[in-house]
């Protein structure tokens, strides 16, 4: 069931995790948010008094229910506006114990209280204009963020950074749909109001900044999610050897058989304040084996969708194999989107003639676009320089411009493009005014669908499902 944007329920939820804790704060919003709390709650055996009640001061007292104490607790009280919903508010915080919880979450439903929705109190903030769609779904991403990249771009993205751009975009498209417009309303007379070369200077820059927004998303998803590395190369090169290395744990099976990995397996892992997800993949060789052959075509699917290629050669093999693999490895990276490192794995066998083979291969592959370090998986020897390599090959060079890194925003932005590229096109061939005005009441509409200015019951509603209950 989804709530109705003007439920006036007073709604109450757990915000902290649920288990046991050192303390738990359960969260109480709406019209009879301070009634509801106040009846429950006592200061020196009285009962609260809600006329002396100051706003965002924490008043430490008892729950006590049925003349029973529950508990000691703080209560702190946010009068409307001023509080995260924008309602009158009140957050309780108790003794961690999975039952008084539980319990104090009945005793406010006695009371009048309804269980909130996943998302409802953000949802509620968004209806009371506290902010606007795109900073609720970074205060989601915030809570998940996983590395000191991700955190930067939620909290940029919650101090309305992305939402200024979008507005200062909206209005040069509603300025040109004014214009375009008036001439609509007087079409008898044949005039043109908005000057043509104009319009489409202004169509050409509004739409270079969309797409530049949209581009952002690749980099920001990556950001968000886990820049993605898959570990390529031969059979037995020591790519499970890697991953597990680099995880600090037994994750990959790891045997001399040859062609011992079959499947991918994915692993997360924060590397100095930015989160790569590593894929292990299966070794490339020939085979007529059916499952192995999926295995490897699943390797290459990932070397395609990857940001950076690890190509694992094995020191143990002589030159020229090690050249034709790193050539063949090569030849499936796109190198205006994607890094290779070639790591020269098994140096621990080779009694100083790593840095030989090195420039060897340097040599034979006489491409500056290639990286090539030295390590040995199995003794954990060189990965620091695989971790420099790594934070030098991200394009995380414009830390502080705006990225997309939501999926729904990406979408919006790339129907606004499609959008702006028709009105382009109309203006190119002379079409009617009115259809090219219809293209860019259509870009408009999904601009504001991203910050909620324009936006159905039904998205909210997906949108706020995705949140936790008490959030
Ligand atoms: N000496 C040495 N042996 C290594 C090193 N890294 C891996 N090996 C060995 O190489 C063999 C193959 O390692 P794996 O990690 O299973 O290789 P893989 O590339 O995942 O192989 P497949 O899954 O079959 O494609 C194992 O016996 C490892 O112990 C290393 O740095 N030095
Ligand atoms: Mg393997």
């Amino acid at each position: 069931m989804q709530t109705n944007i003007l439920n006036s329920d007073t709604i109450c939820a757990i915000a902290t995790p649920h288990g046991m804790g050192a303390i738990a704060t359960i969260r109480v919003s709406g019209s009879k948010a301070f009634p509801i709390v106040s009846q429950l709650f006592e200061q020196h055996g009285k009962l609260f008094d809600m006329t002396k009640l100051v706003s965002h001061k924490a008043y430490f007292g008892q729950i006590v229910n049925n003349g029973a104490m529950l508990d000691e607790v703080l209560v702190t009280f946010f009068k409307g506006p001023h509080s995260f919903t924008g309602e009158d508010s009140a957050e309780i915080s108790a003794h961690g114990s999975v039952y008084v919880q539980q319990k104090l979450l009945q005793v406010l439903i006695a009371k009048g209280c309804r269980m909130a929705e996943a998302g409802e109190f953000t949802r509620r903030a968004f209806v009371n204009r506290k902010f606007d769609l795109a900073q609720a779904e970074a205060i989601a991403d915030l809570i998940s963020s996983e590395s000191e990249a991700a955190h930067r771009v939620a909290i940029n993205q919650l101090k309305g950074g992305f939402s200024k751009e979008l507005q200062v975009l909206r209005s040069k498209l509603l300025e040109m749909t004014s214009l375009i417009e008036l001439e609509l309303d007087f079409s008898e007379e044949d005039v043109e109001f908005a000057d043509r070369k104009q319009l489409k200077a202004l169509l050409q820059e509004t739409l270079d900044k969309v797409n530049k927004l949209k581009d952002s998303f690749c980099l920001g998803n990556a950001i968000k999610n886990g820049i993605p590395v898959a570990i390529v190369g031969q059979t037995n090169t020591g790519k499970s050897t890697l991953l597990n290395a680099l995880l600090g744990e037994d994750r990959a099976i790891v045997s001399d058989i040859a062609g011992t990995t079959r499947d991918t397996i994915e692993e997360t892992l924060n590397i100095n304040g930015i989160l790569y997800r590593f894929i292990d993949t299966a070794g490339l060789r020939n085979t007529d084996e059916t499952i192995e052959k999926i295995g490897i075509e699943r390797s290459y699917k990932k070397i395609t969708e990857a940001s950076i290629i690890i190509g694992m050669l094995d020191a143990t093999t002589d030159y020229l194999s090690m050249l034709s693999s790193a050539n063949e490895i090569r030849s499936k990276v796109d190198f205006e989107h994607q890094q290779l490192v070639l790591c020269i794995n098994k140096v621990d066998t080779l009694a100083d003639q790593g840095e030989v083979l090195l420039g060897q291969l340097r040599q034979g592959l006489d491409d500056d676009d290639v990286q090539i370090i030295c390590l040995s998986a199995k003794h954990k020897f060189g990965l620091n320089d695989l971790y420099n390599t790594l934070k030098h090959s991200q394009p995380l060079a414009y830390p502080d411009a705006t990225l997309v890194t939501n999926v729904r925003h990406f979408e919006a932005l790339s129907h606004a493009s499609e959008s702006l590229k028709s009105v382009q096109q109309g203006l190119e061939m002379d079409i009617p005014t009115d259809l090219i005005s219809q293209d860019l009441r259509d870009a408009l509409f999904h601009l504001g669908s991203i910050t909620g200015e324009i936006t159905s019951d039904e998205v909210l509603g997906s949108i706020f499902s995705r949140f936790c209950i008490g959030k």
